[in-house]
C-alpha cells in the first residue's frame, strides 16, 4: 500500500493472487484494528520520545462511503437528507512543535446508529449517559493516545466539538497539556456578590497582554487581510454542571482571548478564538506560545485531505463491511502520514540528513533516478539544467531528497505555484519505492 496507495484493492494490488490475500487479510475477523493502530501508535511515540514535547491534534472527521443499496454495516455521515453512508473517526495525530506531523497516535472508527428513543419524544441530548454519546468516542481516542506515550509530553489541541465538560474534565485528569478551542460562553464559580458570571463577559474585562498579525488568505465570503489580533488572557474558575448525575465541578483553566480588532471587512465576523488551557499565561510569549499551538492543529485538517481523497484516496473503497474498510483505511493512514510528514520537513527543516526517513535502498534509489533524468535526451533547442546534480546517497539532505522525489512525480518547480504538495510527493515516492525493492533484490541475488 506504501509503493501504490490507492482506494480500490485492484489498484493497490497487480497481481490476482494478492488481491486475494489482501481480501483474504482484511475481511479475517482475527486481524483486529485495534492491533494495527497500537503498532503505529508505538512507533509514533518512540518517534515522538526524543523530543521534549509534542502535540496530539485530535479531531473528528468521516469517510463517506460507497453504499449504494444501505447492505453494509456502515452508518450515516453528514446530514440525514443527503442519505450519504460510511464511517465516523477521530484521530489523534502528532505534531512537533515545528508543525512537522510525525504520524497518527489513535483513530477510533464507528457506525452511526440509527438514534433509539429511550426516555419521551425530544429526550435532552446532554441528559444522556456519555458512554451512549460520541463523546466516549473522543475520550477514548485522549486516554490511547497518552496510554502509548509519556502523558507529560503531550500538549492535546481540541476544537470547539471537543468543548465538553467530560472531555476538559479527563484532559485535566492526565497530566498532559492541553488547548480546546470553547464552545460555550460557560458558567463561570460566582463572584463574591453571588451574581453569575460567564465566560465572555469576564473575558471582556481581562488585560490586553499581546498584539500580533495573521494573513488571513481569501475564502468563500471572506476578504483576504492582514488581521490585527488583540489578545486577552486571565484565570477562570468554571462551574461545569453535571446534567446527567446532579452536581458540579470546578475546573481552574487559563483562558487566552484572541479577537480581531479594527481589520474586520463589512459585513464579515471578526477571527474570534477564544482558547481554554492548563499552559502557564503569565508572560506574553506564554500567551502566543497557546496561539501557535493552535495553529498546528490545522496540520489534521491536512491529513484528513490526503488520506480521504488526495494521495490515498481512502474514500473510494468498496470494500463490505465495517471491519475491512477500518484496517484498509488504518493503514493507509500511516501512508497518508508519511506523505505529510515528508512535505512538511522539507519546508521546515530541509538541512537535515534524509536517513532519518529514507532508507539506504531509497536514497540509492533518489541518487539513481536523478542520474536518469539528468541524462534525458532534450528537446531540440532545450536546455538541460546545469544547476542540479545527481545526490549522494549517503550525505543528502531531506530538503534535496523531497525535491527529486517530487520532480519524478511531476512537480515542474515553483512556477506551479508554492512548493510541493503531498499528491506530487506521494506521486514520486511509488517510484523511489519501486526502485528501492529493485536494489534490494538485487543486493540479495549478488549475496547468494
Ligand atoms: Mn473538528
Amino acid at each position: 500500500m506504501m509503493r501504490k496507495p490507492a482506494g480500490r484493492i485492484t489498484e493497490v494490488f497487480k497481481s490476482a493472487a494478492m488481491r486475494e490475500r489482501a481480501y483474504r487479510f482484511l475481511e479475517n475477523v482475527a486481524v483486529e484494528s485495534g492491533a494495527l493502530i497500537s503498532a503505529m501508535a508505538r512507533a509514533v511515540a518512540g518517534r515522538a520520545a526524543t523530543l521534549p514535547m509534542v502535540y496530539a491534534v485530535i479531531d473528528g472527521s468521516s469517510l463517506t462511503l460507497a453504499d449504494p443499496r444501505g447492505r453494509k454495516d456502515f452508518g450515516q455521515v453528514g446530514a440525514h437528507r443527503h442519505g450519504a453512508r460510511g464511517l465516523k473517526v477521530i484521530s489523534a495525530y502528532a505534531v512537533e512543535m515545528t508543525g512537522v506531523p510525525i504520524g497518527v497516535l489513535w483513530q477510533s472508527y464507528w457506525a452511526r446508529q440509527k438514534r433509539r428513543r429511550v426516555g419521551p419524544k425530544g429526550t435532552d441530548n446532554r441528559r444522556r449517559a456519555v458512554r451512549e454519546k460520541e463523546t466516549q468516542h473522543w475520550l477514548d481516542v485522549v486516554q490511547a493516545a497518552a496510554q502509548h506515550s509519556d502523558p507529560t509530553k503531550l500538549w492535546y489541541l481540541v476544537d470547539r466539538e471537543g468543548d465538553a465538560r467530560v472531555m476538559l474534565l479527563a484532559l485535566h485528569a492526565l497530566r498532559a497539556r492541553f488547548t480546546v478551542r470553547s464552545s460555550w460562553n460557560r458558567l463561570l464559580v460566582a463572584g463574591k456578590n453571588g451574581g453569575r458570571r460567564y465566560l465572555r463577559a469576564v473575558m471582556a474585562r481581562a488585560a490586553v497582554v499581546a498584539d500580533y498579525g495573521v494573513e488571513v488568505p481569501a475564502a468563500h465570503k471572506r476578504l483576504a487581510r492582514r488581521a490585527k489580533m488583540r489578545v486577552r488572557s486571565s484565570t477562570v474558575q468554571l462551574l461545569l454542571k453535571d446534567r446527567w448525575h446532579g452536581g458540579a465541578t470546578t475546573l481552574e483553566l487559563n483562558v487566552v482571548w484572541a479577537r480581531e480588532a479594527g481589520t474586520t471587512p463589512r459585513g464579515e465576523k471578526p477571527l474570534d478564538w477564544m482558547l481554554l488551557t492548563n499552559a502557564t499565561v503569565g508572560t506574553g510569549d506564554d500567551v502566543l506560545g497557546v496561539i501557535r499551538s493552535y495553529q498546528a492543529r490545522w496540520r489534521i485538517e491536512d491529513f484528513h485531505k490526503t488520506w480521504k481523497s488526495g494521495h490515498c484516496n481512502v474514500e473510494n473503497t468498496q470494500l463490505h463491511s465495517m471491519h475491512a474498510a477500518t484496517i484498509f483505511a488504518t493503514m493507509h493512514a500511516a501512508v497518508a502520514a508519511r506523505a505529510e510528514r515528508l512535505k512538511h520537513l522539507a519546508r521546515n527543516s530541509p538541512d537535515q540528513p534524509a536517513s532519518t526517513e529514507l532508507t539506504l535502498p531509497e536514497r540509492m534509489a533518489i541518487a539513481a533516478l536523478a542520474h536518469e533524468l539528468l541524462n534525458e535526451p532534450l528537446a531540440p533547442g532545450g536546455r538541460r539544467q546545469t544547476k542540479l546534480v545527481v545526490p549522494d546517497p549517503e550525505t543528502m539532505d531531506i530538503g534535496t531528497a523531497v525535491a527529486w522525489i517530487a520532480r519524478f512525480g511531476g512537480y515542474t518547480g515553483k512556477s506551479s505555484g508554492g512548493p510541493p504538495g503531498a499528491i506530487v510527493i506521494g506521486r514520486g515516492l511509488q517510484e523511489v519505492l519501486v526502485g528501492a525493492r529493485v536494489y534490494a533484490v538485487l543486493q540479495a541475488l549478488q549475496h547468494k
